[in-house]
């Protein structure tokens, strides 16, 4: 159990007398056609019943007795006689019925669809039923993505780094492309189509433009290839100076014809390679990324020149709103509202704008992004990070499926009450044709695709999400648990619970009660709060939790940057109240004193300090129920997670004792009695290198 195989193990099922209803009901299995997604149907059926049913399982072209029948009413005829249309109308092009149907006399299984994609999301469906052990009696299963398009976002770079990539090299092997494919890309495509994952972006936002030349094309196609059976399309950065650097011009202005020409040929020749290529993201005026504003043109300049050559191609722009800027001397929470809000309704139809999920850059925890509701007559894409950048990285177990679902959940009242982060990113609030939802993946080329093997839970849990945001993170850590792990209720239970309180766990010892950007330097790992005079006040820490004599946390009501003015009334008048406003957002909106009282009844000092020591102890309780599992989870995981967690706890303590220490300078009061102590002193801390900081 190296972890390669994900959630797609397919290994025999234990219960005899599911295994016994599985094998009557599936009996025969019958896929009529055989275009290449129908293949992908048929191979992934052969695959998955023969290991979970324990015999060689074969697919028929032909309905003889009872058994699983699989298709379009076009693609099967058995389907078409059973006349299905009025169910098939309500789930779409990408939806599917799964049923327990009698027809003329015979009991079967139908996966039936609009469309050849429809019937392979509802194949991995039906297999999830059976790895999660779950009945297949009286099947009435009627199922849609609530999202168009469900993204990965690789910042996979040329050289197979990857930016902020902590599980291995990138899996696109650029060398070897496109003579060589690697059956990874295959498996990854199964993993991605088996959670509704329907797009692929190659390669980082700080993009290079050599990958729109023909020869990087040629192998971009060749990714193209193998993942179209499977529904994925495939999409690239677009660096803003391309045609500058490819195309040899003086300048990258939107508006300049010869620029615009340059973008349609370059857009027309990619497809003649990649006839469904998907369109582009782009970083612009950013970070030191080229865009429109390097010529005095908007970002809609920007996006809409490229929308406008991809457009007769079918192609969309994804144009991300991670913006600031050091001329801007405001508080970075407040830019992209500022630059994005006023070109509401001035993008082209296939635009989309790309915002993160906080306002500052994917901490552990953000309240949501103020651009949710306030661009109504524009679709808002939703970008989260799967890849945990500033959630401990490759080695913390952090599940992140309840910090996706507490955006996705949050009020923007735009539209009034229930006016939910989830129904601006579905298009469902402003009814708008096109929604998307973009993970940035945590994938790499270690055997277990993503360095933890819980990492793996947040990948998955992206895709479902993104196909469904009302799941549960509870129900989406079961199915995941049990497919991954075991079915035994012994195993499911305590790992569900870890998971779920983990996340929890990484926001306190690292950034508490709203406290954010305590990272250390360039690396973000490890915890520095000390960090100051760099080139950009806010790079640094200090900038964010601004800790003095009087107390901690950003002031960002009337009297401070006033960036909560950015969100609706109702949730202004929530949170610029520190007494209504919840704790686990507190600081990152107000400036509280050392002796203020908390919920808890303790001084905020006092809170602080339990909150970073809770951190800990969560971290030792996930290290006794895992320890609990010994003998039960397979030995190699079983081992992996172990020292991963060992890792872990003295991480916490790491973060725990020099955030207390560093805070103590300012609020001068003792870490209360009854708590662990720090072990080192601040200048010790101070010092570490993050490169050993494990061994700490
Ligand atoms: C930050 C990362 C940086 C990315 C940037 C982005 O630290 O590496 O390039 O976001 O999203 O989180 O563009």
């Amino acid at each position: 159990e190296d972890g390669y195989r994900l959630w797609q193990r397919y290994d025999l099922i234990q219960n005899k007398d599911l295994l016994k209803q599985y094998r009557k009901a599936l009996e025969d299995v019958t896929v009529q056609g055989s275009s290449p997604t129908l293949t992908v149907v048929k191979d992934e059926l052969q695959m998955g019943l023969s290991g979970l049913l324990g015999f060689k399982v074969t697919v028929s072209d032909k309905a003889t007795k009872r058994g699983l029948v699989a298709g379009t009413p076009e693609t099967s005829s058995l389907i078409k006689e059973m006349g299905l249309e009025q169910k098939l109308n309500e789930v779409g092009q990408e939806g599917f019925l799964l049923l327990s149907q009698k027809h003329k006399g015979k009991d079967y299984t139908v996966i039936a669809a609009n469309s050849e994609k429809g019937v392979m999301y509802g194949t991995f469906h039906l297999l999830k039923l059976l790895q999660t052990q779950q009945s297949l009696k009286d099947l009435n299963v009627s199922n849609s993505p609530k999202t168009k398009l469900r993204i990965l976002n690789h910042w996979d770079n040329l050289d197979r780094t990857v930016e902020r990539g902590y599980a291995g090299f990138s899996i696109w092997d650029w060398h070897k492309l496109p003579d060589y494919i690697d059956h990874r890309y295959i498996d990854y495509a199964r993993a991605n189509a088996s959670i509704g994952i329907n797009g692929t972006v190659l390669t980082n936002v700080n993009a290079n433009s050599l990958v729109l030349t023909p020869e990087y094309l040629k192998k971009v196609k060749a990714l193209a290839d193998v993942f179209r059976p499977y529904g994925i399309k495939v999409y690239l950065t677009a660096r803003f100076s391309s045609p500058i650097e490819l195309g040899k011009l003086k300048t990258a202005d939107p508006l300049n014809p010869e620029v615009k020409a340059w973008w349609k040929n370059k857009v027309n020749e990619i497809y003649t390679y990649i006839p469904d290529f998907g369109g582009f993201t782009v970083k612009a005026n950013s970070e030191g990324q080229p865009g429109p504003q390097n010529y005095n043109r908007s970002h809609a300049d920007g996006a809409n020149m490229m929308a406008e050559v991809l457009a007769p191609k079918g192609g969309i722009v994804m144009w991300r709103a991670f913006v600031y800027d050091n001329n801007v001397p405001d508080d970075r929470h407040k830019q992209a509202y500022t630059e994005f809000k006023p070109l509401d309704g001035t993008f082209q139809g296939n635009v989309m704008v790309q915002v993160k999920n906080g306002a500052i850059d994917f901490q552990p925890r953000e309240p949501f992004h103020p651009l949710f509701g306030a661009m109504p007559k524009t679709p808002l894409m939703m970008e989260f990070q799967i890849t945990q950048e500033y959630l401990g990285q490759g080695t913390h177990l952090a599940y992140l499926a309840p910090m996706f679902k507490e955006t996705l959940e949050s009020d923007t009242y735009a539209k009034g009450n229930g006016s939910t982060v989830a129904k601006v990113v579905d298009g469902s609030l402003n009814n708008h044709a096109i929604s998307g939802m973009a993970g940035v993946a945590n994938i790499g080329n270690d055997i277990n695709w993503t360095s933890h093997p819980f990492g793996q839970a947040n990948w998955y849990a992206f895709g479902r999400l993104a196909w469904d945001h009302a799941l549960t993170s509870e129900d989406i850590a079961d199915e995941w648990i049990k497919m991954t792990f075991s079915n035994s209720p012994a195993q499911v239970a305590p790992i569900k619970k870890m998971m779920m309180g983990s996340r929890e766990a990484v926001v306190n010892y690292m950034t508490p009660m709203g406290l954010h950007h305590l990272m250390g330097w360039s690396h973000h790992y490890g915890p520095g709060p000390w960090i100051k005079d760099k080139p950009r006040a806010d790079w640094t820490s200090v900038y964010y939790h601004r800790a003095d004599e009087k107390g901690i946390g950003f002031d960002r009501t009337k009297t401070g940057s006033n960036a909560l003015s950015q969100y609706a009334p109702e949730v202004q008048a929530l949170w610029g109240n520190p007494t209504t406003c919840p704790e686990e957002v507190l600081l990152w909106f107000h400036h509280v004193a050392w002796d203020a009282k908390t919920k808890s009844g303790r001084t905020l000092w006092d809170e602080l300090c339990y909150r970073y020591s809770g951190g800990v102890d969560s971290v030792r309780t996930m290290q006794k129920t895992w320890n609990a599992l010994e003998g039960q989870v397979d030995k190699e995981r079983h081992q992996q997670v172990k020292q991963y967690l060992a890792i872990q706890e003295k991480d916490a303590r790491w973060w725990r004792d020099a955030c207390l220490l560093y805070f103590q300078t300012f609020s001068k009061r003792p870490i209360p009695q009854e708590l662990e102590k720090p072990q080192g002193t601040l200048e010790e801390y101070m010092k570490i290198d993050p490169k050993f900081a494990p061994g700490i």
